[in-house]
């Protein structure tokens, strides 16, 4: 597998389990054998580490010795689950710490099943990124990602009487063996104060901040390992510690106030994620996160590359950074702070090498999601940056006037600081050399509605990355018996090259084929039935069809269309019990954010549905309803390999792009889903008659948003089907001790009295059709051949969608790097 070089230096299964059982002594004070499973783990764990810290030294050694151009991707999230197993089997001696493990008397699964998952994301921007890191090492391009390490992550959710309640993960509580701590790359972020102004013997201004609270941050370095290449690029996330732990400077001159402030700033500012996807909250404590981090990544990449260049006006050669979402914005402001007011820059060429360094992903078209920020809580925790942004807007509107003479419209619709407020893709878009959609229609919508002011003044900066997700960790690590058999039909190239995948349609028709892979999701599909008869204690048959929604929970992704139609379809098998019906599990798995009451509320729904269905006898298991708790990177790599259908049913327009719907693609699952997002792609990859599609189009949608004519009530009025499945919402047909229960449901759909627009996402406008497309998906799958021969052409079919070749259009059209190779 490996070139010869590195098979000389390759590790045996003996030195590892030296490691180990050394670190079961000097840890743990113990032998292997004494260990309980979660010291296994840790002594597994940091052998690991050892086994790729020689890669990471060699892999930044050969970065600096050719001076490469490195990209930054800033996140504010960065969901990258369980490390451990994932590195195994990118490791190329991944063999012999499997057979070390394994002649230990030691079980691999076990051992990965002890580590948290480091969910330091909310959803899909998150795991993106995470996908990306490992791209990135994997085709060897210089790479950082730039985080926060929150000490909570996201929250574990937990089930109580059908509701979501929160639970702090304390993810760190016993370590993280894998990460290093960098205090020699601490630096200074500062926080309020006032900026002052003065002039030097030359006539020229400079600024200064005073008065200002201050923060050490502290970076954390976790490896991310490129497959079977010896690369190990940096997840550098920052954590925050008081500059000095007590500040008795401030304390003698009596401003014991101000010190314990500075203190407790420090101890809050990484404390937790919010876990808020897709909605503003405006809250003063994200924006410091936000501002702390950048502060400390900008801070640090420029240090880095005037250790080894003098000219900081060409640092866009050896510098990009790629700005995921608004959330880091403030790069823009930061950078120009620093090559002003550190390295002296004038405006003008500051400006210039900031506009060359700084790229923007956007990641949404919902307006909640617009972060904007109040000019009074802006400037007065952030001074300069204020300063320097009124300073970008003022050219900016100047520039658009210039371009639109008297068209005042258009500053008002594009100025940066406007109404009271900053509004930060404005600024992003105002200030990135690139700006990119994360799907094909969502980048057209950009261009064409959301953003048309932008690309119309603008248009060489926008362009389309479609996203992808890594098959190492979704199909490799996630599936290893499907995996298995991929590699036995087409060889292993596809690891690292997917569109080789391409090679199973020959076996799409091949009857023997067929059966191998049902008979491969019937296993994996056993496996999931059995994490559900542990989790929920419900029994479901792994022959049934699994229908599975998992995803953030969020109205415009409907998860309320599918609990509709599962009811619909209850009170079909209730009515007619003599009609054939091909048994189906429902399965979904979501988390809230603590304060979406709706979304809330379709949880506990759910989970009132499924306690019904799924103790009614007399529908003999025809229809099972589960709810997974707490759904997570861990799970969800089981979730997928078990899946038969893939819930895709996003209002059209509002998803932009989707990531799971790749990842159950590359398991063999069936799309079933509106033309939204990267599911438009995915049809044009795989055919038509490969997947389920139904409902509005995103034009539709949009016509309908702007000019008016639906009626839900309309439908309500028209169809029976609908009208019965709406008042059990209201009878107490789900909610026998409070049948009041789900009126705010009723009335999101119904009532314009309570919102302001009743149905906003057609789900009612949806409904005829999505039972339609139901109905096929049943019939399809009776038709076991046809099936096999759909599920093994969305396997085949799904080579455009590996974040290998995201990441290589990045590298091409907007960062420029250039390949490395390392060489132990
Ligand atoms: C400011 C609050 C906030 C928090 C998170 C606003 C917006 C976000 C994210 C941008 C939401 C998000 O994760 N968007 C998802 O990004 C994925 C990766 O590109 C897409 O696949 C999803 O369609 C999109 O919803």
């Amino acid at each position: 597998r490996t070139g010869l070089i590195n098979d000389v230096v390759e590790l045996t299964s003996e030195q590892f389990k030296f490691k180990v059982s050394e670190n079961a002594k000097n840890i743990f004070r113990k032998t292997i054998d004494e260990l309980d499973d979660r010291q296994k783990f840790q002594a597994v764990a940091y052998a690991v580490k050892d086994v790729i810290i020689d890669e990471w030294i060699a892999t930044h050694r050969v970065y600096d010795k050719k001076d490469v151009k490195t990209v930054y991707y800033l996140s504010m999230e960065f969901l990258m689950g369980r490390a451990l197993g994932n590195i195994i089997i990118n490791l190329s001696c991944r063999d012999e710490i499997k057979k070390a493990i394994k002649e230990l008397g030691l079980d691999i699964n076990v051992i990965e099943d002890q580590e948290p998952d480091a969910a330091l994301g909310n959803g899909g921007l998150g795991r993106l990124a995470a996908c990306f890191l490992d791209s990135l090492a994997t085709l060897g391009y210089p790479a950082y990602g730039c985080g926060i390490r929150y000490k909570y992550g996201f929250f574990q959710q937990k089930i109580e009487d059908g509701y979501q309640k929160e639970v702090p993960e304390d993810w760190l509580r016993y370590g993280n063996p894998l990460e290093v701590r960098r205090d020699e790359y601490a630096c200074e972020v500062k926080f309020g104060g006032y900026t002052r102004t003065f002039t030097d013997e030359n006539g020229r201004s400079h600024f200064t901040q005073d008065g200002y609270q201050s923060i050490r941050a502290i970076p954390y370095d976790l490896p991310i390992v490129g497959y079977s290449n010896n690369v190990v690029n940096t997840l550098r996330i920052w954590d925050a510690e008081p500059l000095v732990s007590f500040n008795l400077d401030e304390f003698d001159k009596g401003d014991y106030h101000a010190a314990v402030e500075q203190e407790n700033l420090a101890k809050t500012i990484t404390e937790v994620l919010y876990p808020n996807d897709n909605h503003m909250s405006g809250k003063e404590l994200r924006l410091k996160q936000q501002y702390f981090f950048i502060s400390a990544s900008v801070q640090t990449a420029v240090k880095k590359y005037m250790d080894k260049h003098k000219d900081i006006k060409k640092l866009h050669e050896k510098v990009v950074f790629q700005m995921n979402d608004t959330h880091p914005t403030l790069t823009v402001a930061e950078l120009m702070r620093i090559l002003m007011d550190v390295y002296m820059l004038e405006w003008d060429e500051a400006w210039e090498v900031t506009t060359k360094c700084v790229a923007y992903t956007n990641h949404t078209i919902m307006s909640e999601a617009l972060e904007k920020w109040p000019i009074e809580l802006f400037s007065r925790l952030l001074p300069r940056c204020y300063q320097i942004i009124e300073e970008i807007n003022r050219r900016f509107c100047i520039s658009i006037e210039e371009k639109y003479p008297g068209d005042r419209g258009k500053v008002e619709r594009m100025a940066i600081i406007y109404d009271g407020q900053v509004k930060m893709a404005h600024l992003a878009i105002a200030a990135g050399f690139s700006v990119n959609g994360v799907a094909r229609l969502h980048t057209e919508i950009l261009k064409n509605q959301e953003l048309k002011d932008f690309y119309e003044m603008m248009p060489e900066k926008f362009n389309n990355k479609t996203n992808g997700i890594t098959q190492r960790r979704f199909l490799l690590h996630a599936n290893p018996l499907l995996a298995e058999w991929v590699t036995g039909k087409i060889g292993d190239e596809w690891i690292t090259n997917l569109s080789h995948i391409k090679e199973l349609e020959v076996y799409a028709d091949d009857r023997k084929c067929q059966k191998e892979f049902m008979n491969i999701k019937y296993k994996n599909k056993k496996r999931l039935a059995e994490y559900i008869k542990k989790h929920n204690g419900i029994d479901v048959d792994p022959r049934s069809i699994f229908d599975v929604q998992v995803k953030r929970l969020h109205e415009y992704k409907r998860q309320l269309l599918n609990i509709l139609h599962v009811m619909y379809l209850y009170n079909e098998i209730k009515e007619h019990p003599e009609k054939e019906f091909y048994p189906r599990t429902f399965v979904f798995g979501a988390k809230a954010a603590a304060g979406y009451k709706i979304a809330k509320l379709t949880i506990k729904l759910i989970n009132s549905v499924a306690d019904v269905i799924n103790n009614d006898a007399s529908i003999e298991g025809k229809l099972k309803v589960v709810f997974i708790e707490d759904y997570k990177v861990s799970n969800a790599e089981i979730i997928f390999a078990a899946a038969d259908v893939s819930e895709q049913i996003s209002t059209a327009s509002k998803e932009a792009s989707g990531t799971g719907n790749m990842k159950f693609m590359l398991n063999g699952a069936l799309t079933l889903g509106t033309m939204d997002g990267a599911n438009v792609e995915i049809v044009e990859e795989v055919g038509e008659e490969n997947a389920f599609i139904f409902g509005l189009s995103s034009d539709e949608v949009i016509n309908y948003e702007q000019n008016g004519g639906y009626d839900p009530m309309k439908i309500f009025n028209e169809d029976m089907d609908v009208r019965k499945v709406l008042m059990q919402l209201i009878n107490g047909f789900y909610a026998p001790d409070d049948p009041e229960r789900f009126r705010d449901i009723y009335n999101s759909l119904l009532n314009t009295k309570s919102t302001d627009v009743a149905d906003r996402y057609f789900i009612l406008k949806d409904f005829r059709a999505y039972i339609e497309a139901q109905k096929a998906v049943e019939e399809a799958y009776k038709d076991e051949k046809r099936w096999a021969k759909s599920a093994i052409l969305n396997v085949a079919n799904a080579g455009k969608f590996s974040s290998d070749r995201t990441i290589e259009e990045y590298v091409k059209d907007i960062w420029k790097l250039k390949k490395v190779k390392v060489e132990v």
